[in-house]
């Protein structure tokens, strides 16, 4: 694509000579000398200068080029004017400081020059837009107080910072207004943190990678087959037990392959409140899932009560679905909702996911608990216990004032009447839940699951768990499915890119699977569909990718030398 270079740099002649009213003949070597810096000087200023609309990912709604530029330096005054949260100013400073290596001078009235906040007069605009004023005498951000805009302008300015910095440090910023809101309300990612376990610092690494492209939700998933990773107070066999298996599966699921190493790991409470406070100063609210009736292998081998038979088993090693699960007597449930309590108390973000998916019924079918409950309840069969017990547990978490989300089987045998669904295979389950006037996350299995391969030939990557999603894939998503009218439409919150990790080993590997897809992810969540365009966003990507480097993140290469 053509991209329009503007020329930024009215060059100004030095007068000094002429107010000595000497005469001054140049000598050739002069000369030379100064139209050799005169060449390098623009080559040096040419190199940081970047059109107005090749800088951000995702792209905002409307970004107008205006005249000249901002030179924005250790000298720039910040004027925040009261208006913006402790939480936004101790990161804005804490990110110059680290990312840019600038000081921070807070102005305590406006000055020309300077970097403003400006508390938006419309109160009708929403929380999270913004507007961003860039131009010669001064930087502006407009948003509305107490919302997450002045955090998503201060984004947009750190892009065009790190777009436009030279290499002295200080920074020339295009001219240009920015005028921005997000299209959708739910814009995820997950991280998987049961088959393999990552430390305290590696999810704060992930949640400012989400913060940068302006992701509101990180869904973390803590429990699972393999390793139960939060501290439960009541109940400390959970990771006493469960966060720690003894081996774990090698290569590829054909081979069946094991070693025999004790893995694992989990979260204290503390740990949990301090990710919980780091994700909501990024204006990221943190959405824990505690799977059940299925994947709970983890949780059964700590307590083997809650089973329908009761038998000591082990924290899996295997990946795969399995037939131990919560069984569906009472004193589960009590079990259960001691859990929950403890995990409402640690979030307090609106939504707790419950899982819900990939839940065989094998041993209810033959649990006179089960049976029992089935007669009393007058249950159909299975899946409609399988649709009473997430019933009962969305009872619980509304009466502590939580919704509940869960995968699609949940719409299995019923509906809970106040459930969202998150769908993952494929969009249907989300198009018949918002069909039914429940609130959706779109996550299909193509192209939302970033633990797929991203590039062929596979053999190329390394071990993934299958499947094919490419970079271009996951930026053609869209969300909202044709299939639904108007009015259900309104019931797609958004999306969400998962990063499941049976075949993912390290933080590294992480970021080389979810980066840069979740780049794309982030511009289709945030851009209205007008404003994508595929060609122009890899272009943007291959030149803003290197803002990732001082972080050392391992994002994939590949989309470089496309
Ligand atoms: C399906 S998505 C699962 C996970 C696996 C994932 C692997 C979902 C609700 N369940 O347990 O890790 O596939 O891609």
């Amino acid at each position: 694509m053509q991209e329009n270079i503007i020329n930024y740099f009215p060059i100004k002649l030095n007068k000094r000579d002429n107010k000595r009213k000497t005469q001054i003949t140049m000598t050739k070597k002069r000369r030379i000398r100064f139209q050799f810096c005169f060449v390098l000087l623009s080559y040096v200023l040419s190199a940081q200068l970047q059109p107005y609309d090749t800088i951000f990912i995702p792209q905002p709604a409307v970004t107008e080029k205006a005249n000249g530029v901002f030179y924005l330096s250790n000298s720039t005054g910040w004027f925040t004017g009261n208006v913006l949260t402790q939480a936004d100013l101790d990161y804005l400073r804490g990110i110059l400081n680290i990312q840019f290596n600038l000081k921070w001078l807070e102005l305590s009235t406006y000055k020309p020059g300077a970097i403003r906040f400006t508390e938006a007069s419309d109160t009708g605009m929403d929380l999270e837009a913004y507007e961003l004023n860039i131009a010669p005498d001064g930087i502006e951000i407009t948003a509305r107080k107490g919302g997450a805009g002045f955090f998503y302008g201060i984004q947009c300015l750190l892009q065009c910072m790190a777009a436009s910095q030279n290499h002295a440090g200080s920074f020339a910023l295009p001219c240009m207004k920015v005028k921005d809101a997000p299209r959708f309300k739910w814009r995820g990612m997950h991280l998987d943190v049961c088959r393999h376990f990552f430390p305290l610092d590696f999810i704060k690494k992930y949640i400012d990678l989400l913060a940068m492209y302006k992701f509101n939700t990180f869904h973390w998933h803590l429990t699972d087959d393999q390793g139960w990773r939060i501290e439960i107070k009541k109940f400390p066999k959970l990771t006493e037990v469960g966060a720690w298996r003894n081996g774990s599966m090698l290569g590829a699921y054909a081979d069946q392959n094991f070693d025999t190493l004790r893995y694992g790991g989990f979260y204290t409470q503390d740990e949990i409140r301090e990710v919980v406070k780091y994700a909501a100063q990024r204006h990221i609210v943190v959405v824990p899932e505690i799977e059940m009736p299925g994947h709970a292998v983890a949780a059964i081998a700590a307590y083997p009560f809650l089973s329908c038979t009761g038998r000591q088993i082990q924290v899996e090693k295997a990946w795969g679905v399995f037939n131990e699960v919560f069984c569906t007597k009472d004193s589960v449930f009590d079990f259960l909702e001691q859990v929950l309590e403890e995990v409402v108390a640690l979030f307090p973000g609106q939504y707790i996911h419950i899982g819900g998916d990939e839940c065989p019924k094998l041993n209810w079918k033959e649990c006179r608990h089960c049976q029992k409950r089935l007669r009393d309840e007058h249950l159909k069969d299975e899946h409609e216990l399988q649709s009473y017990f997430v019933k009962r547990i969305e009872n619980f978490l509304n009466s502590k004032g939580k919704k509940m989300i869960g995968w699609d089987e949940i719409l299995e045998g019923g509906l809970a009447p106040n459930a969202a669904v998150m769908s993952w295979r494929g969009t249907s389950g989300g198009i018949a839940a918002a069909k039914l006037k429940h609130h959706v996350v779109m996550s299909p299995g193509k192209p939302c699951y970033f633990d797929h391969y991203q590039y062929q030939p596979k053999t190329n990557e390394p071990l993934a768990i299958g499947g094919y999603n490419p970079l271009d894939s996951v930026y053609a998503f869209e969300p909202v499915p044709k299939e639904l009218s108007a009015s259900e439409q309104k019931y797609i919150l958004g999306a969400q890119g998962n990063v499941w990790t049976e075949y993912i080993l390290n933080p590294k590997q992480v970021e080389y699977m979810a980066v840069p897809r979740m780049c794309a992810l982030s511009e289709v969540l945030w851009t209205i569909p007008e404003r994508k365009n595929r060609i122009n966003f890899l272009m943007r990507l291959k030149r803003r990718i290197k803002m990732l480097d001082p972080m050392q993140v391992n994002y994939a290469k590949h989309f470089l030398k496309q």
